[in-house]
């Protein structure tokens, strides 16, 4: 930035001001300096932000043809005239200014150099959505990082300081979305759509405006009678819909652009539709039609399955509740609704196939649900970074009409030409003062961002760019903390639930190995472990059936043992002991050796991340160290619990003679 000493920007709106102050800060930290700002070129090198209806704008380039640019998106360019340069922040709109910000000072600090910059960037998905689990009191289900940010004590916070620098932290990677409150809606949450809390949603969502981003509120589909006194929540009655269309409207004179509702009905014992006779598209609609007059939307979310099964029917299969709820829906539903589905047909284990229902959906838009807080990876004690977990989900080819149609195809809507779509993942971060617990688990809300913006970004990339924002430019920290990351995922799986099969996790809160901790409960959790063999047969020839859910060719894939997946053997198979993996290996030797693997690799992170000292803010570099200790020898527990209990069952010894009783 030689030469350069002022931004000039002639237009004023809330988010150009956003905009400004940030170019303005973002600046002053990269270059050491302080710019000056002023609404008109003068004779020298400028930073130029404004849409492209600025005269300042305007005047440097002309022509620009930005029809595809849409709301979001935005163009930077460098242009040499008259001997000035100029660099130009322009898009359709302020928020699209405000991203162009963001990129631009992404550039600076990874150090790319703008001496040539030109480029054009679009989001490929309309709704990047950030989905909070906390309580009012204070609580976040499934958090590992402190406790919330917005609540304490079921009030919100007076002072909002922390959420203005989260929605900072979010705007900067492109999240346009953000629910605030946990899906499973107890009492006093229920009151957030009533006069009680909707001053203090509304203090929150201004904050959230400020950076672009909108607000949504989980509701309880119960909430008629929890709240309103009705003796019923039945979707068909006038009543209900009316007592709906009247609570709406109180939300949008308190939040003239709240984004809508997100809902986890007939879910986990949540209330829903099912009471009533009526179904989730009768449930979703109801809600749509009070929010289409206000331009909300609803999200449904589609995590419904049997939760008190008994576990000797295998016909209930949990893995194909959503297809089967589900699919018989397409097309009924409204244009304003959205089906929120979870990457994998199960719950965010360590590795799951795709989920068949976003291939089972032509006509009804959709949005793909990740976990970015580690619940069943590590809780943000263990390393795992969840992007290359993420890549595969969104690259995988469904094959519902032709060749190419990837999940991040069909969720951005772009396949079926739907209105709306994108993706939603549960946050990983609370009032922790480096916000994600472990300062690695950063990564991953960094990742997914990146991808919600574009999917088809490579892992290695995103991950390059957060090391570099994160740490600087030593190439020695850039190629270790990239290579830990990338490769953390596998480590994690080695040790943990082997091929797929999941689960294997203390009952509760899911931390720490216990091989039969849901193998005997009503949750539809399985592996089927005995003295012969392992697995769940989820094949059409002798099984429940779920491979028939798949389009070919990945229902014949899955359903042949032969041409299965391997890392997804224990998903689709009851397999002996004693079977082969194409590499020769037993899957018992399978399971012993990854597992004694899995703990050097985690022990061998200690070692890697040892030749950083000296190179890293120290105390970063002892707490990093800290957790990685902690996961090496919660690894070696995992790996003695899942080894001894497989040697116990099966009775074949280790080849390697490294398993005994313990
Ligand atoms: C599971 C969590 C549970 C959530 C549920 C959901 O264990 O806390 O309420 O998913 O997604 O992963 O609704």
């Amino acid at each position: 930035m030689k030469g350069f000493s002022r931004v000039v920007c002639d237009e004023c709106s809330e988010l150009l001001e956003t905009a400004k102050k940030e170019l303005l800060n973002g600046l002053a930290r990269t270059t050491g300096y302080e710019f000056a700002l002023t609404t008109e070129l003068r004779e020298d090198d400028a930073v130029v932000l404004g849409t492209l209806s600025s005269l300042q704008i305007q005047c440097v380039l002309s022509g620009l043809s930005a029809d595809h640019l849409g709301e979001e998106g935005y163009a930077i360019y460098r242009v040499v005239k008259e001997g000035r340069q100029r660099i130009v922040l322009t898009a359709n709109t302020a928020k699209g200014c405000l991203y162009a910000v963001f990129h631009f000072l992404r550039l600076l600090q990874t150090g790319e150099g703008v001496a040539s910059i030109s480029l054009m960037e679009a989001p490929k998905n309309k709704l990047r959505m950030i989905n909070h689990w906390d309580n009012m009191d204070g609580s976040i289900e499934r958090g590992y990082a402190g406790r919330s940010i917005f609540y304490r004590d079921n009030k919100f916070f007076a002072d909002l300081t922390r959420v203005k620098d989260y929605a900072r932290l979010l705007a900067s990677v492109g999240i346009n979305a953000v629910t605030l409150n946990n899906v499973n809606v107890h009492e006093v949450e229920t009151y957030l759509i009533t006069d009680q809390f909707l001053p203090d949603v509304a203090r929150v969502a201004a904050v959230f405006r400020k950076y672009g981003i909108q607000t949504f509120l989980s509701v309880n589909f119960a909430s008629p009678i929890e709240a309103g006194g009705l003796p019923t929540a039945d979707p068909d009655d006038p009543v209900v819909k009316q007592w709906w269309e009247t609570s709406v409207e109180r939300i949008y004179r308190f939040i003239p652009d709240f984004g809508g509702f997100l809902v986890k009905a007939d879910s986990e014992f949540r209330p829903g539709p099912f009471t009533y006779g009526r179904d989730h598209a009768d449930g979703a609609n109801m809600l749509a039609e009070a929010l289409i007059p206000h331009g909300g939307i609803v999200i449904w979310r589609c995590f419904v399955y049997n939760c008190t099964q008994d576990w000797r029917d295998r016909s209930t299969d949990r893995a194909r509740a959503a297809f089967d709820h589900f699919t018989p829906f397409d097309g009924r539903c409204h244009d304003n609704v959205i089906l929120q589905i979870k990457n994998g047909p199960m719950d965010f284990q360590v590795r799951e196939p795709v989920s068949p229902l976003f291939g089972g959906l032509m006509q009804t838009n959709q949005v793909l649900e990740l976990q970015i807080t580690q619940e069943y990876t590590g809780q943000q004690r263990h390393l795992c970074y969840l992007v290359p977990q993420w890549k595969q989900v969104l690259d995988f080819d469904l094959h519902s009409t032709e060749q190419g149609c990837t999940v991040a195809k069909v969720v951005s809507g772009e396949l079926h030409h739907r209105p709306l779509g994108g993706v939603a993942a549960v946050a990983n971060i609370g009032d922790d003062m480096n916000w994600t617990g472990h300062l690695l688990a950063q990564a991953n809300l960094y990742g997914y961002g990146r991808l919600a913006w574009n999917p088809e970004l490579s892992a290695q990339s995103i991950t390059d760019e957060w090391v570099a924002l994160t740490f600087g430019r030593n190439y020695d920290v850039l190629r270790i903390v990239s290579n830990m990351l990338l490769g953390s995922w596998q480590i994690y799986e080695n040790y943990t639930a082997p091929l797929g099969v999941g689960w294997m996790v203390n009952p509760g809160d899911h931390y720490g190995p216990n091989v039969d901790g849901y193998e005997y409960s009503k949750w539809g959790t399985y592996h089927f472990a005995d003295c012969k063999g392992i697995g769940v047969d989820r094949t059409v020839q002798t099984g429940t059936g779920y491979t028939g859910q798949y389009h070919s060719p990945h229902s014949e894939l899955f359903e042949s043992l032969e041409t299965c997946p391997e890392e997804l053997l224990l998903f689709f198979h009851h397999v002996p002991y004693t079977h082969r993996l194409r590499s020769g290996e037993t899957v018992i030797q399978y399971i012993y050796d990854t597992h004694f693997r899995g703990v050097e690799q985690a022990m061998s992170l200690i070692d890697k991340w040892k030749e950083l000292e000296n190179k890293l803010d120290d105390s970063q570099f002892e707490h990093v160290l800290e957790r990685l200790h902690e996961q090496a020898s919660h690894a070696k527990q995992w790996r003695d619990v899942i080894n001894t209990y497989f040697y116990r069952k099966s009775g074949i010894a280790d080849e390697r003679g490294r398993v005994i009783f313990s």
